[in-house]
């Protein structure tokens, strides 16, 4: 391999090598590696995961350098109860957290990490989240042994030479000790994806730690995403004053010419990736990808919301992925992509539900077995994903690496919901706007655990992510409101809902590029172009003002998605109560104020 092999000679600086000879000394692997980042490093990677069957390699001709994953069938997407925040205080974490006691923790931790790397490479990821030179870039070091984690973070953050350059400068580094929790005794034969039954994912926000065992899928091993970005960078963010979110970041221009910066926040696997790639129906608007995951704000000098990408690629959900529905994801997945859990067709491509309106006659499915249409299970995993660089996407703005950010126009909340809330309102104002986020619900999906369908209520898309207290969220975003308002540049709030459905079940909305509908509604009301109907959710669309030209609604779909049910919305406020009495005493007043105006608007 390339980059250096030993614990220590890695790096120059002191800290850095005496924690990797530490955690070498109490995970025992067979080597160290330090990851450079380079291509060929990256080639050597593939390799040795090729050789150990962790990767097969896809049909070169249709996909070139792409890869095929298959997880073990216990290993499948995050696992939130078995996720901890570890904070010295325990009220610190808040009801929507697992909490556990730091030391007793760092002791059951200590005993699963010991030589828990027998008979593997432990490797040494530097790494930084955010583009060199921004206020809110901030360093890590994930130490993890499963080159399936090394691979995916070269595509997913900035790693290697360049991160541990400015590590050297001085630069504070958060620690990430990830183990797949599979030691291989002298002799033993390994399995192509290995890890343990017993998951731990814990956070220290205090010290900025993370330790992760036992999973190498997703958000649970990739530590540079959940795990830092959101849950120790939103505890980084509340103490020094800027935000760390679970959303979405676009640049569009109207076909006037008018250019907006749009961040939106919803939960896993309701439409962030979608909407991040999004291709207008209406002539004459572009949409320039910025981000699709993760979105870390601050208020600059002039009192603007400026935003950046911590990340450089996409772990996207597959199914559901289609050129009819995002044919820029299709673009990006041209090649030098790895997938995880899709299924493979006879000509060994991809293959997942809502790829094409039929269905192959044979695949091999994510499991590795023979599937056919009369299969009673799906071909690909529901939360079977992409790996991908952003530099594919065709879409991707040329500012996404820019350490200025974009300045924030709209901020978006939404939600799965198939009732209640319309498919558009504007809050009345950034307060009403948090009391949105704060009270969103969604329907659950397969990217966590849990029964899917069923209805929770995910304060800004945030519950699994949020490191702190989530009370304490809210508090942060109305203080962070305070200050934009101040000097005037307060971004507008919405809401969406692109999920409502019809008794047969069918969508009421097309969604996808015909979201650039609800978009150029939001940007005229940015302008003050356009009216609006006020309701005990917010404002409404006035209905000539929505342009739905080309469209062809069953019924009174249309009217359906516009108005709201103010019986409906009084219950949803009565229900959304269990969500501001959970925070206790840290719930703001003001959320509570808006809770009884929504009541009160609806009688
Ligand atoms: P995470 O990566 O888990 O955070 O998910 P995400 O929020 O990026 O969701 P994504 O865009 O990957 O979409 C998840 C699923 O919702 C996919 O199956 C999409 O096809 C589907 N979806 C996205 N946008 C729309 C939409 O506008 N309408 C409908 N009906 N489905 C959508
Ligand atoms: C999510 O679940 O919101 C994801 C996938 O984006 S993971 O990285 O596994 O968290
Ligand atoms: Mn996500």
């Amino acid at each position: 391999m390339t980059g250096s092999d030993d614990a220590t000679a890695g790096t120059t600086r002191a800290d850095l090598a005496e924690w990797v000879s530490h955690i070498a000394k109490l995970t025992h692997p067979d080597r160290v590696h330090w990851v450079s980042g380079s291509e060929a490093e990256r080639q050597e990677l593939i390799t040795e995961l090729l050789a150990a069957g962790t990767i097969e390699q896809l049909n070169p001709t249709l996909r070139p350098d792409s890869y095929i994953a298959r997880s073990d069938a216990s290993d499948v997407a995050r696992v939130e109860s078995r996720t901890f925040i570890c904070s010295d205080n325990r009220a610190d974490a808040g009801p929507t957290n697992n909490w556990a006691d730091p030391d007793e923790m760092r002791s059951t931790l200590g005993g699963l990490f010991t030589e828990s790397m027998h008979g593997r490479t432990m490797y040494v990821i530097p790494f930084l989240m955010g583009p060199v030179g921004s206020p809110v870039t901030r360093a890590g070091v994930e130490i993890t042994d499963s080159p399936y984690v090394v691979l995916s973070m070269g595509m997913m953050t900035r790693s290697g030479k360049h991160a541990l350059d400015v590590i050297e400068a001085g630069a504070d580094w958060v620690k990430a000790v990830h183990s797949v929790g599979a030691p291989l005794e002298k002799g033993e034969t390994d399995v192509p994806w290995p890890c343990n039954s017993v998951k731990y994912i814990t956070h220290f926000p205090d010290t900025r730690e993370i330790w992760s065992f036992g999973s190498a899928y997703g958000g649970n091993a990739l530590l540079g995403k959940k795990a830092f970005a959101l849950r120790i960078a939103s505890a980084m963010a509340r103490d020094e004053g800027w935000l760390a979110e679970h959303m979405m970041l676009i640049r569009v221009t109207s076909p006037e010419g008018h250019v907006k910066h749009i961040a939106a926040a919803f939960p896993s696997a309701c439409g962030k990736t979608n909407f991040a790639m999004l291709q207008p129906t209406i002539p004459g608007w572009r949409v320039e990808t910025l981000g699709d995951d993760i979105v870390w704000m601050w208020v600059d000098d002039d009192g603007q919301l400026r935003a950046i990408n911590p990340e450089t690629g996409f772990f996207g959900v597959a199914p559901g992925t289609s050129e009819q529905s995002n044919p820029v994801a299709m673009r990006t997945l041209f090649g030098h992509t790895v997938f995880t859990n899709v299924a493979v067709t006879d000509d060994n491509d991809v293959w997942w539900e809502g790829m094409t309106k039929d269905k192959p006659a044979h695949l091999i499915d994510w499991r590795g077995n023979d599937w056919t249409p009369d299969s009673t299970e799906p071909a690909a995993h529901p939360n079977s994903r992409f790996t991908v660089s952003i530099a594919q996407c065709p879409t991707t703005s040329p500012d996404w690496d820019n350490p200025d950010g974009v300045v924030v126009d709209a901020i978006v909340f939404g939600g799965r919901r198939r009732t209640t809330m319309p498919l558009v309102v504007e809050a009345r104002s950034w307060q009403h706007g948090v009391y949105l986020g704060a009270t969103m619900a969604s329907e659950r999906t397969a990217a966590g655990e849990g029964m899917v369908g069923e209805l929770t209520r995910d304060p800004f898309a945030m519950a699994p992510f949020t490191g702190y207290h989530v009370g304490d969220h809210w508090a942060h975003w109305l203080s962070i409101g305070k200050r934009l308002e101040q000097s005037g540049h307060a971004p507008h709030i919405f809401h969406v809902n692109w999920f409502r459905r019809g008794d047969d079940g069918r969508f009421l909305w097309p969604g996808f590029g015909d979201n650039i509908r609800v978009v150029d509604w939001i940007v005229k009301r940015l302008g003050g172009e356009v009216g609006a109907k006020p309701s005990p959710v917010g404002n409404l669309p006035l209905p000539a003002d929505l342009n739905v030209h080309g469209i062809t609604f069953h019924g009174d779909d249309l009217d359906e998605l516009l108005t709201v049910d103010s019986a409906v919305i009084a219950e949803d406020a009565v229900s959304a109560q269990s969500v501001l009495e959970i925070a206790g005493d840290r719930t703001p007043q003001v959320l509570w104020d808006e809770n009884a105006e929504t009541i009160r608007l609806c009688s």
